[in-house]
């Protein structure tokens, strides 16, 4: 049954939905715990999910989905602007006409036999004025339960919600799970999601990038603040006093264990705290600082490589209540992926469900992941739930060059900042499907998530930070993939990591050194802490310094990404790319 409360608006959209799809049931979820467990009672009995070990696992289970649905499908995405320039040339664009003519025959009876969930949920603290509300419809059982973790989701959203029917829509179908009939639409204009045919992350949990980047992205624009693909940290300094830093790294690029760091014990009194890990919706305050929220309430992260060694508050955040997709299961039914402790074991089943021995193929699918809620996390930040968000000091930027990008450089000045953030290059990952390892221009980590032409979204960068001036957070680029003639990295990375956040904060206070050079600020060697590490002359040269001829490279690859926005594409960023070929080129002379 409907809540008695809601607007008339929201009902009638079921319903509307509801005679599309034509479910056997319709199931209000009110968000409870009791909700959960008959969602995942459900799902042990139909064998969506396996349970694992309850003793080391409470409440914990497996989830494969489709082998051929493991990573969000960017092809099968598509923004539908009423304009097709709207979207931009980085879209995927189809006329909102044409969308709704070709999906509404694939969602027509897709529920048959099913149950229609309608799951309300509140993307942000609760009694923030920058949450904001929606409603996805689902026919998942396994996407309903992910809701429950991932957001505030149920009664907490609908008293948010009142009678307004404010709220963004997002009807969600398996279908068949055909990629030939899978599409993942957004209707900006509309604040509606169309998504069939895939059950997995990104094109199935709404909300997130749906909704919380390509429609708030949209959103944003018009009300004049920041929907970015950013995990937000505190880092605080031995004296107690925390400084907040928000990065910006493509998929599978480091995001999470950022923002979760333990430093090494090199790095005594310094701490890192967790407020979000994928997700930043940034608002100018009144005194032109920059304040973030995290819009989610947990954590759908990558499941390889993580292990107590690179990411242990993740290993103490998934002791329990946790779902686990596509990793692979041991004979005493514990999940395993490839990089967890200890040695791989004997025998185990693949996340396909075949038998597996080391050696062969990989165990765990390298785009497996967990669905953890984030008030497990032991370094939450004490100001997870503000409704006022957090200041941001620092924005980072980053993404996985194996060559090319220095570990560490500081932008001139705001506008060079988002110079550098839409210039950003980084190798593809197994987060999306399609080849893996290619570098692709990816602005701001954003190009698969932007809901609206990218030159426009420059522009709003551009703007936002004008405004504010000197409160404005100052911006950096790290790289923590630069490898060597071996193919290892140069970089120890994970905890490591602290001496280059401790660089930047430095940076922020006035307090380190910095060389000027083309492209930014870099560190001298003496401004940054490298004791310890047992890193070459050679490697350290090359994490600190600028290779003239790769950058003198980079800047056709530049010139052809602007080119591609043709008369849309903000002057200044042009005017950036010049100073920057002549900064590249006095330096040659
Ligand atoms: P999404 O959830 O897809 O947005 O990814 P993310 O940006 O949160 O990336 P995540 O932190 O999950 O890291 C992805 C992969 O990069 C994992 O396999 C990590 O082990 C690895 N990784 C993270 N940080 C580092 C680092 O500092 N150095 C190296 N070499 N690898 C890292
Ligand atoms: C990403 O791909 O950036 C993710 C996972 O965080 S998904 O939810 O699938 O987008
Ligand atoms: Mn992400």
């Amino acid at each position: 049954m409907p809540p008695a409360s809601l607007d008339n608006s929201v009902t009638a959209w079921v319903d509307e939905c509801a005679r599309l799809t034509r479910p056997e049931r319709i199931h209000w979820c009110d968000g409870s715990e009791e909700e959960y467990r008959r969602l995942v009672s459900g799902m042990l009995q139909d064998g969506t999910l396996l349970e694992l070990d309850p003793k080391r696992h409470p409440e914990s289970y497996l989830h494969r989905s489709h082998p051929s649905d493991v990573a969000r499908s960017e092809n099968l995405t598509f923004i539908c602007s009423d304009q097709k320039d709207d979207a931009g040339p980085t879209n995927n664009w189809m006329s909102p006409r044409d969308a709704i003519q070709k999906l509404t025959p694939l969602f027509e009876g897709s529920m048959k036999g099913r149950t229609l969930y309608v799951v309300p949920y509140l993307m942000g603290p609760v009694g923030s004025r920058y949450s904001r509300m929606g409603i996805e419809i689902t026919d998942s059982p396994y996407v309903a339960a992910s809701l429950k973790i991932m957001t505030r989701m149920g009664k907490v959203a609908l008293d948010h919600l009142g009678g307004s029917a404010d709220f963004v829509r997002g009807l969600h179908s398996l279908g068949d799970l055909s990629p030939d009939r899978r599409f993942v639409c957004h209707f900006p204009e509309q604040k509606l999601i169309w998504s069939i045919g895939s059950g997995y992350g990104g094109n199935a949990l709404l909300p997130k990038k749906c909704f919380a980047l390509r429609i708030g992205s949209w959103m944003a624009r018009q009300e004049g603040w920041l929907a970015e693909h950013m995990l937000i940290l505190g880092l605080e300094d031995p004296e107690g006093r925390v400084t907040y830093m928000a990065a910006a790294f493509p998929s599978a690029c480091g995001k999470t264990n950022l923002a979760m760091l333990v430093p090494p014990a090199s790095q005594k009194g310094w701490k890192v705290w967790t407020v979000g890990d994928d997700i930043a919706w940034m608002h100018f305050g009144k005194d032109g600082r920059l304040y973030a929220v995290n819009p989610e309430a947990g954590f759908f992260a990558v499941a390889p490589g993580t292990s107590t060694k690179s990411n242990p508050n993740m290993m103490a955040t998934i002791a329990k209540n946790t779902i686990f997709t596509n990793v692979a299961l041991t004979s005493d039914r514990r999940p395993w992926w490839e990089g967890m402790d200890g040695p791989a074991p004997a025998e185990a089943v693949d996340w396909q469900g075949n038998p597996w021995k080391p050696g062969s193929s990989k165990a765990a699918h390298p785009n497996s992941r967990f669905t953890t809620p984030a008030r497990q996390c032991p370094a939450l930040s004490a100001r997870f739930d503000d409704p006022e968000g957090v200041p941001i000091s620092a924005i980072l930027f980053g993404g996985r060059r194996a060559r090319v990008a220095p570990l560490v450089f500081e932008a001139f000045d705001w506008r060079h900042g988002v110079f550098l953030g839409a210039t950003m290059g980084s190798e593809t990952t197994a987060a999306s499907t399609g080849q893996v390892g290619v570098i692709r221009r990816d602005p701001m980590a954003m190009i698969p998530f932007c809901g609206y032409n990218m030159a426009d979204y420059f522009a709003h960068w551009l703007r936002v930070g004008a405004k504010s001036d000197e409160a404005a957070p100052t911006i950096f680029h790290v790289n923590w993939f630069q490898t060597g003639p071996d193919g290892s990295f140069l970089w120890p990375g994970f905890g490591e990591n602290m001496r280059v956040l401790r660089w930047i904060l430095a940076r922020c206070r006035g307090e380190a050194d910095a060389v000027r050079t083309p492209i930014g600020y870099l560190p001298t060697r003496e401004s940054i802490d490298l004791s310890g590490l047992d890193l070459s002359d050679d490697s350290v040269r090359k994490l600190l310094s600028v290779d003239r001829e790769a950058w003198t490279r980079e800047l056709a690859e530049m010139k052809a990404f602007f080119e591609r926005f043709g008369g849309r594409m903000p002057e200044e960023l042009w005017q950036e790319h010049d100073r920057l070929t002549h900064r590249l080129q006095l330096e040659a002379a």
